[in-house]
């Protein structure tokens, strides 16, 4: 194959043109950014600023503290209708990175469904189908949307050694924290040549992983300890689910956004199979949150709770009090497990 056709055969050639085509564009991500979503669109960003584009990076929920650093690269900016909504027709492309379902924009996806903009999907979750956007790379395969952007970068550069320092630091943060600093299952030999490439264009792993994981604020340890020291166990050993009360955040000195990462800790333990968290949001409003150990499917059990997410890693909000979701979930967990290790009860 000649070099042009190569590039027309590709699965980003219609992205390229699209942005090509665009003046103004949109960035944007899932509520809750994680350091996939913002890393990615962080090497996206600088990918248009190379490219002269107008655009805004413009999503649901604040940046988190974890990767509040990423934000010295760029504007994310917080999504509000009344300061931001007039910006919305004047863009000509939305791209949307790591959302995982529609609805996880927010009543920002409200807003672009009114407006009419053409929008593109770039994601590794698994999607339903038809979904409202107007293009889409859904690439299950791939650990990570950051992964999926490396993948178009070096497609559009040709080389990684046009990659920006903010690009390969963001891809990297993608990388790392979507493969749980590559413990995951989904931390093969690409995540790892990825690692390998970005490390040669002077990513520095230690650092980046210090300044993720390393940096973490005391009361959200305090919080840990607490939800720790109330594990449950269930489903003979093979089940250990934890709550995270308001009042507990309170007894902590922590706030909501300090609960991230605490379901993969008790999964560790000897034995478990799948750990879930319990997270109590206001008196009516539930988080649920699904780690397995990569035995049993949990995106099926995060589906029955009105969520979604990866095989082995899920989560679903429930407009019920913790109380009756707990009973609901713990009787759901168990027998899930039972169903699905028959041999092994
Ligand atoms: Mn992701």
């Amino acid at each position: 194959m000649k070099n042009t056709e190569i590039k027309e055969n590709n699965r980003w050639a219609k992205i390229e043109d699209m942005i090509g085509k665009a003046e103004n564009l949109i960035l944007s991500t899932h509520i809750n950014p994680d350091g996939d979503g913002i890393g990615s669109q962080l090497a996206m960003a600088s990918y248009l600023k190379k490219l002269g584009k107008k655009f805004i990076i413009l999503n649901p929920s604040p940046v988190s503290y974890e990767i509040q650093f990423l934000s010295e690269y760029a504007d994310f900016l917080h999504y509000d209708r009344s300061t931001h909504k007039y910006l919305l027709p004047l863009a000509d492309l939305v791209i949307v990175l790591d959302i995982g379902d529609y609805n996880r924009l927010g009543y920002l996806g409200e807003d672009l469904l009114e407006v009419g903009l053409q929008m593109v999907s770039i994601d590794h979750h698994p999607h339903q189908e038809p979904n409202k956007f107007s293009y889409a790379i859904h690439d299950t395969s791939a650990c990570s949307t950051g992964f999926l952007i490396f993948d178009y970068l070096k497609y559009v550069y040709g080389t990684t050694d046009s990659l920006s320092k903010e690009a390969a630091d963001g891809l990297y943060v993608a990388l790392m924290t979507d493969t749980g600093s590559f413990r995951f299952s989904n931390a093969d030999a690409d995540s790892h040549e990825m690692a390998s490439e970005l490390i040669r264009l002077g990513v520095k792993p230690h650092e980046l992983y210090q300044k993720v994981y390393e940096s973490l604020p005391l009361e959200k340890v305090k919080l840990l300890a607490l939800a720790l020291g109330k594990i449950h166990m269930a489903g003979h050993g093979k089940l250990a689910w934890f709550v995270i009360t308001e009042d507990m955040i309170k007894d902590a000195g922590a706030s909501k956004e300090h609960v991230s990462g605490f379901t993969d800790t008790v999964r560790s333990i000897q034995g478990v199979e799948v750990a879930i968290m319990i997270h109590e949001l206001s008196e009516n409003k539930t988080r649920l949150n699904f780690r397995s150990k990569g035995k049993v499917k949990i995106n099926g059990l995060a589906r029955k709770f009105g969520g979604g997410g990866h095989q082995f890693a899920a989560g679903a909000l429930v407009d019920k009090p913790l109380d009756i979701v707990r009973e609901a979930i713990v009787a759901e967990g168990v027998s899930e497990i039972e169903h699905q290790l028959k041999k092994d009860f």
